[in-house]
């Protein structure tokens, strides 16, 4: 238990390497590395996740927290692999056609990848048809569309109209959220929910496998 408490506070401190090293030690231990993503290094992503949300850190923190977390899967994916652990679901993200804006996008990326969702990442500037392509390929649960920009907002439903026209809007859940994107907006669109920050997307993310 003292163990996993220290790899919790290594990641929430954005200790990559230390985390690294004391994650191969406990799997060369015999620990499952089940245990050590699900009593550990979840339960620190989401303590960065509350703290993010009360103002407690802020973006460089929670971006180190995400390498380290980032770093530490690496170590565990192979093992995860063969102890048959499957990751609960597939999301695809994407900022979305028109916008450059990436960082909150990833923020939210890092911060669903920790609930253990397998997440595929189409970058920025994302066309409608790339995203109807990657729901099917990936066969996908979850949409997260990001948009940082007033002019680029509206695409949002556009996608969403793209799914429905697609036949796809029964297979996924889709979420929205960015700068200047509401609530209502989100309605509005016919998302399936807004969150105004990473922490809680990669919560509501979570909550649609309940
Ligand atoms: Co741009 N930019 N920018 N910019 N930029 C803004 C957004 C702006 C508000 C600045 C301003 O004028 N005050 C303004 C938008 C105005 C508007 O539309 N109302 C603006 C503008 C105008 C532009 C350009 C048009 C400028 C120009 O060229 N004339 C241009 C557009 C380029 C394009 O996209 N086509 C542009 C370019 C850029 C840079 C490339 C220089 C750079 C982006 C670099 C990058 O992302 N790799 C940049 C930056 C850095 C910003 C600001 C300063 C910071 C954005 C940021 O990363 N914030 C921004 C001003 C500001 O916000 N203070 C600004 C930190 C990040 C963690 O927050 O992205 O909001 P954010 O993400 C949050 C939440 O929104 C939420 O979670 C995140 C963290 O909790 N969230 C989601 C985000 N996506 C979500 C998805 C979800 C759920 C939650 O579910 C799916």
């Amino acid at each position: 238990m003292a163990r996993f408490d220290e790899m919790s506070a290594l990641l929430q401190r954005g200790k990559a390497r230390d985390l690294a090293t004391m994650v191969q030690e406990e799997l060369a231990a015999g620990v499952p590395a089940k245990d050590i993503l699900e009593q550990s290094l979840i339960i620190g992503m989401g303590i960065v996740g509350d703290k993010f949300k009360r103002n407690e850190v802020f973006v460089p923190e929670v971006l180190i927290a995400a390498r380290a977390m980032n770093s530490a899967l690496t170590i565990l994916r192979p093992a995860l692999a063969d102890s048959g652990v499957e990751p609960i679901g597939t999301a695809v993200i994407c900022t979305v056609k028109g916008d450059l804006h990436d960082i909150g996008k990833n923020l939210v990326k890092m911060m669903i990848e920790g609930t253990g969702i397998n997440v595929i990442d189409l970058g920025v500037d994302c066309d409608k048809d790339k995203i109807v392509t990657a729901i099917k390929e990936n066969n996908a649960n979850v949409v997260c569309l990001s948009a940082l920009l007033t002019t680029t907002m509206g695409y949002q439903k556009e996608v969403i109209d793209a799914i429905v026209e697609a036949g796809l809007r029964d297979q996924v859940k889709i979420m929205v959220g960015g700068a200047p994107v509401t609530e209502d907006f989100a309605k509005e669109i016919g998302a399936d929910a807004y969150t105004p920050d990473a922490a809680s997307a990669a919560e509501t993310a979570r909550a649609f496998f309940a």
